[in-house]
């Protein structure tokens, strides 16, 4: 039934997969278009809800601050802990919360904010939908201010647009061109997508949440195996994973690759080979990391708070620690080059 295998994961005997324990993410239901006839692209128009720990999220982040789109794009960001078991409405829902006090940290996290979006100041993701008589409660969520309506859930979709409207929508002059109109490239770059979608970004939560020890198995090896050949494809120098010039490709793999060595490589039970034993790789999430905008696009606060939380017992785990803490270790692509 799905499409785009690069986008979303393929549905087929999804209920029967979930039913032996496999992790199945399910479809994103808001599938508008900034730039259809409801919904025009101008600055100051958009809005985003976002959790800085949700990798999905952060792709739309990081799109937003390359583009150069923070000034005209607004953005509420949730706390990393969903709702628990004690919450009025339900456990597991994405909350606007500033004054909630992370565990990590003993002290409320700065970026969440309160919901600003709507206008009416919600206190769930959830109800955002329920306006909309939707009962879906994912974030990202792109929402349009004026029309006072939902575009699209689906992250994918919406840094694409988010690229292809940048200049309308306020975008910086010298921004990057995230997807080449090539079609030579643009296939390269929807081929990588595609492997790394299934292998690394999904690929990492089937490995982490599912219960099924060959499922567990099978996404752990393909998640490996991907590493190994992202690491020979830029073994011949290349900056980026298409060439010279920062695209979609990147900025895709990136949010897993950050989060490998500090929560997946425990928390996703993928502890094969921490991204620093891959001296490309490292240099290129180095490399990544380094460009305008991109460390504030993300938090491993966040992440560390997020991950850990229900399904951890609430603890945090410190490391890592050595050779360097995280994300300083980000800094130093000098590091990538120790073999142990
Ligand atoms: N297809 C969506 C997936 C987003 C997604 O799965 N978000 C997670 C957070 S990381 C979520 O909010 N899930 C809803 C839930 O589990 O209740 C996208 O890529 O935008």
């Amino acid at each position: 039934m799905t499409k785009n295998t690069a986008t979303e994961e393929d549905q087929s005997k999804a209920k029967e997969r979930r039913a032996r324990g496999e992790f199945v993410r399910g479809v994103s239901g808001f599938r508008n278009a900034i730039g259809d006839p409801d919904f025009p692209p101008e600055p100051g128009r958009y809005h985003l809800f976002v959790a800085l720990n949700c990798p999905w999220c952060h792709r739309v982040t990081l799109a937003r601050a390359v583009l150069g789109l923070k000034n005209s794009i607004t953005m509420d960001v949730a706390f990393p802990n969903r709702t628990d078991e004690a919450d009025p409405v339900g456990p597991n829902l994405w909350e606007f919360a500033p004054k909630r006090i992370a565990s990590l940290t003993g002290a409320p996290l700065p970026e969440c904010t309160i919901e600003t979006g709507t206008g009416e100041g919600l206190r769930l993701a959830k109800e955002v939908y329920q306006r909309e008589g939707s009962d879906e409660q994912s974030v990202p969520i792109l929402y349009d201010k004026i029309a006072r309506r939902i575009v699209n859930n689906e992250s994918a979709e919406i840094i694409r647009m988010l690229d292809r409207h940048a200049g309308a929508l306020g975008g910086a002059p010298n921004r990057p061109t995230l997807v080449p109109h090539d079609p030579a490239l643009l296939s390269d770059v929807n081929a990588l997508n595609e492997r790394i979608y299934v292998t690394i970004n999904n690929g990492a939560y089937k490995a982490g949440f599912s219960s099924d020890q060959a499922v567990y198995e099978q996404a752990y090896e393909a998640y490996f195996e991907s590493l190994a050949f992202l690491e020979v494809l830029l073994s011949d120098g290349r900056a980026f994973l298409t060439g010279e010039a920062f695209s979609e490709v990147d900025l895709r793999l990136f949010p897993t690759l950050y989060r490998h060595d500090p929560v997946y490589y425990v928390r996703m039970k993928l502890n094969g080979a921490r991204m620093l034993d891959y001296p490309n790789l490292w240099r290129w999430l180095c490399r990544v990391y380094e460009l305008d905008g991109v460390a504030a696009a993300g938090s491993l606060i966040h992440c560390r708070q997020g991950y850990f939380g229900r399904s951890w017992n609430g603890v945090v785990p410190l490391g890592p620690q050595l050779p360097m803490r995280y994300p300083e270790a980000y800094r130093h692509p000098d590091l990538g080059l120790i073999s142990t």
